[in-house]
């Protein structure tokens, strides 16, 4: 990690000593300030983006390489950044207001009550408009709490773009600042779009972002579905303004590198980024984006059901965070199928999940054995009631 002032340096180096754990195995239940488990705590490191023969590496030097082409080299390129922020770069900096539900121990990894793991790249925006860069490109791990399936990981990888534009720049146009930045981004993206995948279906959709206006989302159709790759904007004034960018006007993007390698490369499934299985791995060239992953076999899945009572306190979210303490990569999904309300009130929900091992087939004891354990959990962690 490369660290930089701000104070928060006892924590890095109390953690690079191995003097504190900040990694704990009972999640859900009480600890307010610290809700890390030893499964995302051990990813701390792995630095997927810096593997040049690994696909998320190799789509991250594919993207430089585009920048560096159409910008000659003009955008300054950090993936070094550490991924333990304060609430204050992760937040506050970015303008999420103090209730916004991404702040919450449901949503974000606190190591502890002022310290996240970042739960995106647009965390370090202020840092390094204050440090004076105006083209900058950040690619990082990123953490939180989510859904189980497919397309979501609880760590995954970002890159953050962000282009400061002065006053000149937008004047000749004849646009206000705002409609000239939001005009390049399009097409600074679509570019980056047909650049690595050439003819792929794409549309925008109009988004909310608490540090852009106006927004978009990126959406490209993958396995059927609209798959969402990106979130961008207009900067807010306040940001540019509280880190020494008094009339300019900026835009900023933050991609979602596995979703693009995904569809990329043709691989089915979030998990498979993690395998260090040879079949996986030894598919990667260093350079090469043309590259179509072929699966090595697939096992079927093994559902079971698990219906439950639920309390005030029950998430999705945190069901999850049990599900993976248990099942880790074995868990492909977890759905919820069936929701009721009985006449006292009570609510019923059913989850079905999803079992399968990417790299060999389970046996009905091993699957019986996890369902067996995330049940108990459930009941002793989450307090509801099976039924
Ligand atoms: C953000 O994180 C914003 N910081 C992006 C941004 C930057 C907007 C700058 C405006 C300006 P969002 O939460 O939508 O936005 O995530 C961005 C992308 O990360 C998503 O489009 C998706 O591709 C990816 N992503 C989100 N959650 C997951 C997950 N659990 N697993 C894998 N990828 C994910
Ligand atoms: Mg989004």
């Amino acid at each position: 990690c490369t660290r930089k002032k701000n104070g928060r340096l006892p924590v890095m180096s109390a953690l690079e000593l191995g003097g504190v754990k900040i990694a704990r195995d009972d999640v859900v239940r009480d600890d307010p300030t610290n809700n890390v488990p030893d499964s995302i705590f051990s990813k701390l490191g792995m630095q997927l983006h810096k593997r040049n023969q690994h696909p998320i590496g190799i789509l991250k030097n594919a993207i430089y390489e585009y920048f560096d082409a159409n910008y000659s080299n003009k955008f300054d390129k950090f993936d070094d950044l550490c991924p333990l922020v304060s609430v204050k770069q992760n937040f506050d900096d970015v303008l999420v207001p103090a209730d916004h539900i991404s702040r919450s121990y449901n949503d974000t990894y606190y190591v502890d009550s002022q310290t996240v793991l970042r739960c995106h790249t647009s965390a370090h925006q202020a840092e390094l408009l204050r440090d004076g860069h105006t083209h900058f490109l950040v690619t990082g791990d990123v953490y939180r709490r989510d859904s189980i399936d497919s397309t979501h990981y609880p760590v995954f990888h970002q890159m953050e773009g962000f282009r400061v534009f002065s006053p000149k720049e937008w004047e000749a146009s004849g646009l206000d600042g705002t409609s000239y930045a939001a005009d390049d981004l399009k097409k600074c993206l679509e570019g980056l779009a047909r650049h690595l995948f050439g003819a792929v279906e794409m549309r925008w959709i109009d988004a909310y972002f608490p540090f852009t206006n106006p927004s978009f989302e990126l959406e490209i159709y993958f396995q059927e579905k609209w798959m969402e790759v990106l979130g961008c904007g207009v900067t807010e004034q306040e940001i540019l303004r509280n880190n020494g960018q008094l009339d300019s006007v900026a835009w900023a993007f933050g991609l979602g590198l596995e979703r693009l390698a995904m569809v990329l490369f043709d691989i089915p499934d979030i998990r498979l980024f993690w395998s260090n299985d040879e079949r996986f791995t030894s598919q990667f060239t260093k350079g090469k984006m043309g590259i179509k992953f072929k699966p090595f076999s697939k096992f079927p899945p093994c559902y079971k059901d698990m219906s439950f009572w639920i309390n005030e306190s029950f998430t999705e979210n945190n069901l999850c965070e049990v599900v993976r303490g248990v099942a880790g990569d074995l868990a492909e999904e977890v759905q919820l199928i069936d929701n009721f309300t009985n006449k006292k009130g009570m609510t019923s929900h059913c989850y079905r999940i999803a079992y399968r091992s990417m790299e060999r087939s389970l046996t009905d004891e091993e699957i019986n054995e996890l369902q067996r354990k995330v049940r108990e959990q459930v009941e002793t962690k989450l307090n509801v009631e099976l039924r």
